[in-house]
Formats: C-alpha cells, structure tokens, sequence
C-alpha cells in the first residue's frame, strides 16, 4: 500500500485548550482540518524520545528511528457524531506515520480513565481520544481531540505548545488509504504495515477496578434489601461500563443506569454530570420515594457527581471525603502519600491533608497539572470542583472510579451519603463552595472583566480590605510545577480574605463559542451550628462582592450566572 502526501494550508486556531482541540462539528469537517491537526500531534510525537521525558526531548532534533521501539497507539472516543469518521481517518494517518499497531475501541469508545488505563497497560507510545467531554454533541455540537502521553496522562503544556506551533507550520499529511476497518467486532486488521486491534472498550477497566475495590462488600449493600441506586449515564461513553460493572457484576438492579446507551447526539443534552444539567436524576434522588445513592458522568466518562437521598455532594468535599477515609478502600489500605486539588477547588482537601500530615498541592485547572505529582509519588488523590476526581491507578480523572469509591464508603462505614458528609463537616468544618459561570458571553466582555481585576489589583495586594473585608492576598495564580520546574503564570485572580473565604476569577478553556466566565465562591465555617445553611445565601456576601469587584453585570449585561453549580 502507498503512502499518500495531500497538501493543505496551514491553520492558525488548532491551539489546544484545558483539556485538547474543541472546535464545532462543522469546524472539523472542514477540508484537512482534523488531518492538519492529527499530522501535527504524529510530528510532535515523533520528536519525543523514549526516555519519557517531553519536556526535554522536545529540544532535540527530529529522529524517527530512536523512538519508541513499539509504536503502539490507543485509540477511541465518546462516540460522538464525527466519532467514526474520525478514527477511520486516524487510522490511515496513523498507517502512513510509523505506528505499528492501533488498539481501538469497538464502535469506537473508549472512556477517557479507560483509555489512560490501556496506554499504560500496554506502554503504548501515547493515546488519541476523540471527545468534548461534557459540550453538547450532534452535527450542531462540538467535537474534540486529546492526546495522551505514555505516562497514560494528557499532554503537559510543553507537548501542546509543541503541537500549536507545528499546525500553523502543516502544508501537507500522509495518509494510507483502504477500506474502512469494521468496529463494530473484535477483531484484528491491516491497513499496510499497520495492525489494528479491535478491542472491547471495558473489559480491562472492569477488571482494574476489580482490583482497586472491595467488589463482595460493595454488592452486599447494593443487594441489600431497601437499598437502591441509580447512575445516569446521560447517553455518553459510560453507559456499557457503568451496565458492565454495576448491574451485571455488583447486581444492581436492571435499569439502575439510566440513559445507558451512547448516542451521537446524547440523546440532546448536555452530557455534563451537575444539579443543572442531569435533572431527571435529581428529581428522582429529591422525590419521597427514597433513592439512597444517585450519580452520574460526563461525555467522556471522565467526571462524576455523588448524591445521596435529597443530597448533593461539592466535588471538592468528595475528595477531601475521599482523602480522610482512603484506608477504608482496599487499594489505599497503606494510606495516601499526598493530595492535590485544582486551585478554584475548595480548601477542604487541604484541612484533611493537614490533619493526616501529607503532602498537599495547589495546581491549575486541568488534569495535565497532576501528571508529575503522581507520577512522582508525592499524591495519590486529586480532584477538581468541576465534578473530577481521581487517583495514581490512571493519569486521568475517572467518574466511574468515584461512584464506586463511594459506594465501597456507604458498604464499609454503613452510613448513608448525608451522614458521611455531616460528620466531615463536624470533624473538619464545612466549606459552603458554588460556581458561577457565565456562559458563551462575548470574548471581549469576558476579557474585560479579567483586564480590569488585574489592573485593579496591580501591583497585587499582600493585605488591607476590600470593601470593608480584611484581605490576606490577592494575586494572579501562578504555578511552578514542584518536579520539572515548569512555571504557569496567570492561571485566575485569586481574592483571598482573612477568614479564608475565597473568590476566583477565570476564564473556561474548553468552551467553543464566545467566551466564559467562571467565578468560584468558597466560605469555610466550622460551627456545627451553621453547617444547614442555603449554600447561595451562605455565599450572599461574596456573591455580591464578586460582581462589584468584578464589574460583571456591568460589563457583560448580566445580572445573573447562567449556570450555577
Ligand atoms: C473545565 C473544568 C476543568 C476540567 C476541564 C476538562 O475546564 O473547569 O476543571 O479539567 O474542563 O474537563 P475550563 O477551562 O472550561 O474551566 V473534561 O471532563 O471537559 O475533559
Ligand atoms: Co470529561
């Protein structure tokens, strides 16, 4: 089979985001535009050495030969629309750019956690994942690329600055034509000196989490006679894991996971596991009927969100539950070197990590930031607010993970969710936490908005007030990776008040039309007394704080978040 060259003009907006290229279908269906993208990661990768160190192999000449010996490359994706057509373009890439073998989801899914899991199961060179995580799907939808490294982790910044500067440079790809590889059976094909292996998307992460969990404990309480569950798959990648592992292999009840069938569209919605966006589960978990455990995850699989009977729980108190209770799991039995959590995530995590005398970190938003730190043994748990958590036995977040942390929680302690979450609360105050966003406002309100906080506060204040409110520090995060040195400058505002209460302020790198405007609102309280509260009335005061200091309604018009989380 010959090695195709078709040549393309270069584009100038494949730079990645938070978390991978997210663009609209349509973008991506322009003429080479997917093509200029993935010939831009095969180049980039190309250049890494097999001395898994990218930051600094990207500093050494291009040289094809050295790299890795087995070019393995894992492949899948959330089954979006454009899923299909994707990987069979991948893969005659991938044929014509020296890989020698592809492992690609059946039907093309893979989970994101289950693909980080196969990239370091079988030491691929890295993996392709094709999702928007929680954007809308469908011909009017987004769509999404990621690429994993062999740590099984998404690139670090000094691999997606690389792959930005080599789109704007493409004027040609390689491709290898054939017929279509069928996914939809197991199975093993060519396409020229390419091998591909159809795999089954959940076996081997059913198995890891076999591993991790106490599989007999945890299907005595969902056998328990009373107790019920649901998990809302929201007709995203998770729906034949969640079947797998929760109804076919820890007895759930059939129909336990709702919405389980994946869809190209997602059957409408938002695939995006919060209050807002998975209201038929909040209604069922809130309703007089008692449901005792409710969850949820996102396009990809890669997020979660705990409820219990007419109970919600923050992500960032999931993972500081997680943190304080992690003996009580089987793969954490020795304890946990450290914990990590994003830096709008709520300081709930760091309470605990004081009490138990480990490590904590504060990284940037998005999971590229927690690759080292685990890879580095200092963490075993990180999270983020926005419905992610994870630990060291993948390099991404993992939704499914989560719900069974928790349920392997309510088998051994034999509390319910609430009761779990109230004698943290107790035990280490509670941290009322919600999330403003104001959603696809135009880039120049949203950039005004964060132009005027730096001004306002330049130079960064070190004290004093803020209307009134005695301040500890204001500052523009900046991050300095603890194991390669890697600074990250200007990652939010950050007003931080003597009580501890915080107010963030950033801008979303995952949206697709306009811009939007997250701000992150945190007060701790340690009074038993006040722990019942309205979260939105607890957080009164600096929500209104935040729009005066912000100018928001001023400059973006807007009274009100769009979504509150
Ligand atoms: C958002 C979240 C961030 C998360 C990222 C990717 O990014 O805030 O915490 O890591 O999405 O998650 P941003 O830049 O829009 O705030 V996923 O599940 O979309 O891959
Ligand atoms: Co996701």
């Amino acid at each position: 089979m010959t090695i195709e060259t078709i040549s393309c003009t270069p584009f100038d907006d494949q730079k990645p985001g938070t978390s991978g290229l997210r663009k609209s279908v349509r973008q991506f269906q322009t003429a080479h535009y997917l093509q200029s993208y993935v010939q831009a990661m095969f180049d980039t990768l190309n250049q890494i050495k097999a001395d898994n160190n990218p930051q600094a192999s990207l500093e050494m000449p291009a040289d094809t030969d050295n790299a890795h010996s087995d070019r393995t490359l894992i492949l899948g994706g959330d089954g979006r629309y454009f899923n299909r057509e994707a990987i069979q373009i991948i893969l005659g890439m991938a044929a014509a750019n020296g890989i020698d073998q592809v492992l690609v989801g059946k039907d093309g899914i893979l989970s994101t956690p289950a693909a980080s899991h196969l990239i370091r199961k079988h030491q691929a060179l890295a993996g392709i994942i094709l999702s928007a995580s929680h954007n809308p799907g469908g011909p009017e939808g987004d769509f999404g690329i990621k690429l994993n490294i062999s740590n099984g982790g998404p690139a670090p910044e000094a691999v997606t600055n690389a792959i930005f500067s080599r789109s704007k440079a493409i004027t040609a790809y390689q491709r290898v034509s054939g017929p279509l590889v069928p996914l939809h059976q197991i199975g093993s094909h060519t396409l020229g000196r390419l091998q591909i292996l159809v795999i089954d998307p959940v076996s081997d992460y059913a198995a890891l989490m076999a591993e991790l969990f106490d599989f007999n404990k945890i299907s005595a309480l969902i056998r328990t006679p009373g107790f019920s569950l649901r998990f809302d798959a929201m007709h995203a990648v998770t729906g034949p894991y969640a079947k797998q592992i929760l109804e076919r292999e820890l007895g759930a009840a059939p129909g336990s996971v709702m919405r389980a069938e994946p869809l190209t569209d997602f059957g409408g919605g938002h695939p995006d596991p919060n209050q807002a966006h998975a209201k038929d589960l909040m209604a069922l978990l809130y309703a007089p009927e008692k449901v005792d455990f409710g969850a949820a995850s996102d396009g990809d699989g890669d997020r979660n969100m705990i409820l219990g009977h007419r109970f919600f729980v923050t992500p960032s108190d999931s993972l500081a539950i997680m943190a304080a209770n992690a003996p009580l799991i089987p793969a954490y039995r020795r304890g946990i070197s450290g914990v990590a959590r994003s830096m709008p995530t709520s300081q709930a995590a760091d309470k605990v990590a004081e009490k138990l005398g480990i490590n904590h970190y504060e990284t940037p938003t998005g999971w590229k930031f927690f690759g080292n730190l685990l890879d580095d043994d200092r963490i075993t748990l990180c999270g983020e607010e926005s419905f992610g958590s994870s630990s060291n036995h993948v390099r991404e977040k993992d939704g499914l993970w989560a719900v069974l942390f928790w349920l392997n929680l309510l088998a051994e302690r034999r509390a319910s969710v609430a009761d779990i979450v109230r004698s943290h609360w107790t035990e280490y105050g509670r941290h009322y936490y919600s999330r403003h966003d104001y959603e696809a406002i135009p880039l120049a309100s949203a950039e005004a908005v964060m132009a005027q906080l730096r001004a306002q506060f330049a130079p960064l204040k070190e004290a004093g007030e803020l209307v009134g409110k005695p301040l500890k520090t204001v500052d523009d995060f900046s991050y300095t990776d603890p194991v390669d040195g890697t600074v990250s400058p200007q990652q939010g505002i950050r007003i931080i008040f003597s009580d501890g209460s915080r107010i963030v302020f950033r801008l979303s790198g995952t949206g697709t039309q306009g811009a939007t405007l997250r701000v992150y609102l945190e007060k701790y309280e340690a009074d038993v007394e006040r722990h019942d509260l309205d979260v939105q009335e607890a957080l009164a005061e600096l929500i209104q704080l935040a729009d005066q200091v912000g100018r928001i309604s001023q400059l973006t018009g807007l009274t009100r978040a769009t979504v509150i989380t």
